[in-house]
């Protein structure tokens, strides 16, 4: 979808609109990356992507619940070289790609983004917060690490987006978000899947493979726009909301609380492709002639 009023930008990188596939889904192939930008949205995360492939985690991996969804894939990937070919099979140019990395440490981190660099993409995001990656889930916690991991980008020149873990009884996220910021983050991704459980009453187990995962979907919403707010309130730098965005409303809520785009992934089980047109449609109603960037950290003023 695009159109004068629906342009944003984060940062120095344009969107035609504010709608983003979120990492991790549908992320891992050149042309379902590219069906998701037909289909209308401002750009596309992939998969967050390691050195070398991975299987994840046994099954079963995802479970539905009334509120949203537990996911604890595992981060199963192709490899960076599987990915990177990938990425170039989308034939359209003008479609953004943003490659989601992961690694454990910084050198890992730096290796991932130059390929990322190298295979042509807009901007990497580096996932820190997987919520259950053993060794991984740490990092986005950890103000001197997430500060030292983020400082990879003086060896790119495309934008570093950081993806922020949203469980902060853990850690001080405002921070991690402070020390992302002042380590030349180009903008905050808020907020990846909070750590959550189902178990099987008959079973009397749990019912995810690796028993506990992380929930999306729309009880994510008052989270994430909870620490899009207070993020807004302590760094300059974009924010890119994510967490249970479905409908125009929900995107214009993240925006009043200081986002300048938001990231959709549960949603399109819901919605199906369409989600990415529908969500930019209502939301133009609502704001029945004004800009995005007029609304933008709006709830702050008093
Ligand atoms: O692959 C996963 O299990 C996964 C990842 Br990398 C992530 O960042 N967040 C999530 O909920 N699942």
């Amino acid at each position: 979808m695009s159109g004068e009023n629906l342009k944003v930008e984060i940062g120095d990188l344009q969107l035609r609109n504010p709608t983003i596939l979120a990492g991790g889904v549908l992320g891992q192939t050149g042309s379902a990356l590219e069906r998701i930008w037909n289909s209308g949205a401002g750009a596309v995360v992939t998969k967050s992507v390691g050195l070398e492939s991975k299987e994840g985690y046994p099954g079963p991996n995802v479970v539905q619940t009334p509120c949203g969804l537990l996911n604890a894939m595992g981060l199963p990937n192709p490899g960076i070289e599987n990915l990177t070919e990938e990425i170039g099979k989308i034939e359209d140019e003008e479609c953004v790609r943003i490659g989601s990395i992961f690694g454990k440490d910084r050198e890992e981190f730096e290796k991932l983004a130059l390929k990322m660099e190298e295979a042509g993409v807009d901007a990497v995001e580096l996932n820190l917060s997987c919520p259950h990656a053993e060794g991984l889930s740490t990092i986005g916690h950890d103000p001197e690490l997430t500060g030292r991991i983020v400082k990879i980008n003086k060896e790119i020149e495309i934008p570093a987006w950081v993806k922020l873990p949203g469980n902060t009884h853990i850690s001080n996220f405002l921070e991690v978000a402070e020390s992302a910021e002042s380590a030349g983050a180009d903008a905050l991704v808020i907020t990846n899947t909070i750590p959550a459980m189902a178990i099987d009453t008959r079973a009397e187990r749990p019912i995810l493979g690796h028993n506990t995962g992380g929930l999306s979907g729309p009880a994510m919403k008052p989270i994430g726009i909870r620490l899009v707010y207070e993020a807004y309130e302590k760094v300059e730098i974009p924010i890119v909301g994510v967490g249970g965005v479905r409908s125009g409303e929900d995107m214009i809520e993240y925006m009043l609380a200081g986002a300048s785009a938001v990231e959709i992934g549960t949603g399109i089980m819901w919605e199906g492709l369409e989600i990415f047109e529908k969500v930019c449609d209502e939301a133009l109603n609502h704001l029945n002639g004004e800009k995005f960037e007029e609304i933008r950290g709006r709830a702050h003023e008093s």
